[in-house]
């Protein structure tokens, strides 16, 4: 599995992402049913309530209101979108996704979670790439491991954000991403995932692991930006 960003802040100050400084909000969905329909290739955030999903956001995209971070979690279950790229011309969205169970999730709100994530992968053409997010200090959980059997048929790869990484010190932050490292690889096989993962340490207050996150997605973006080479005469495969 990749190894993105696990170093810690280096003293060269951080480069972010001038596309990502561009996000701007677009909408607001409240249920499947009414997703914008713009074509863009898509990056959606998920995790647990309070993982620290919309200040990852606000920090990657170097703006303090854009995702809405909040001291009450769990109340917001409304999925957003932002655009990307210039004002006439978007690159692509951001989603942020509704979170899910705060401390003791309700079987109940797990399995409407599940279902939600579970249609919003099989659905959504256009997503190149998701973005888990787990406090350090907790872990992946059985529902954020859940997510990669919704996404093993869609094929779209997996980037985890193991966040608050200021609260570990190194070897502690190092242990925590070998853990959840060796968690999402048994995964991966155990449900059929063959989708790249990857995995870093995240700090909001920090920096830290801004610009390994940062050119992730701006390459997830890229790629699809980019249409296919139609095949040449030249690159024909002669034993087809
Ligand atoms: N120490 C520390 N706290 C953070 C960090 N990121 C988020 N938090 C705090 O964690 C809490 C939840 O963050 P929020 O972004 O609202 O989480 P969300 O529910 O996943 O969107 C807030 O009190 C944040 O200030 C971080 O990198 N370091
Ligand atoms: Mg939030």
């Amino acid at each position: 599995m990749a190894n993105i960003g696990n170093s810690s802040r280096s003293a060269a100050p951080v480069r972010f992402s001038p596309l990502l400084h561009s996000a701007r909000f677009l909408v607001t969905s409240s249920a499947m049913d009414n997703l914008p329909t713009t074509g863009l290739p898509e990056i959606a955030f998920v995790g647990r309530s309070n993982a620290g999903k919309s200040t990852a956001i606000n920090t990657l995209c170097q703006q303090r209101q854009l995702a809405f971070a909040s001291k009450t979690p769990g109340r917001t279950q409304h999925i957003n979108f932002f655009a990307v790229g210039p004002k006439d011309q978007p690159s692509g969205l951001l989603v942020d996704l509704p979170g899910y169970g705060y401390a003791a999730v309700a079987k109940t709100d797990k399995k409407r979670w599940q279902l939600f994530l579970a249609h919003y992968l099989a659905e959504r053409g256009p997503l190149v790439g998701l973005v888990l997010l787990a406090d350090s200090r907790l872990g992946l959980t059985d529902i954020d491991l859940s997510l990669l059997e919704f996404m093993a048929p869609a094929s779209v790869p997996l980037h985890v954000l193991l966040t608050k990484a200021d609260k570990l010190n190194r070897q502690e932050g190092q242990r925590a991403a070998q853990a959840a490292r060796d968690q999402l690889a048994q995964h991966a096989q155990a449900v059929g995932m063959t989708a790249p993962i990857s995995l870093q340490l995240f700090s909001a207050t920090k920096l830290t692991g801004i610009e390994a996150a940062s050119q992730l997605i701006e390459s997830w973006l890229a790629e699809r930006r980019e249409p296919p080479q139609p095949p040449t005469a030249d690159a024909a495969d002669p034993g087809a």
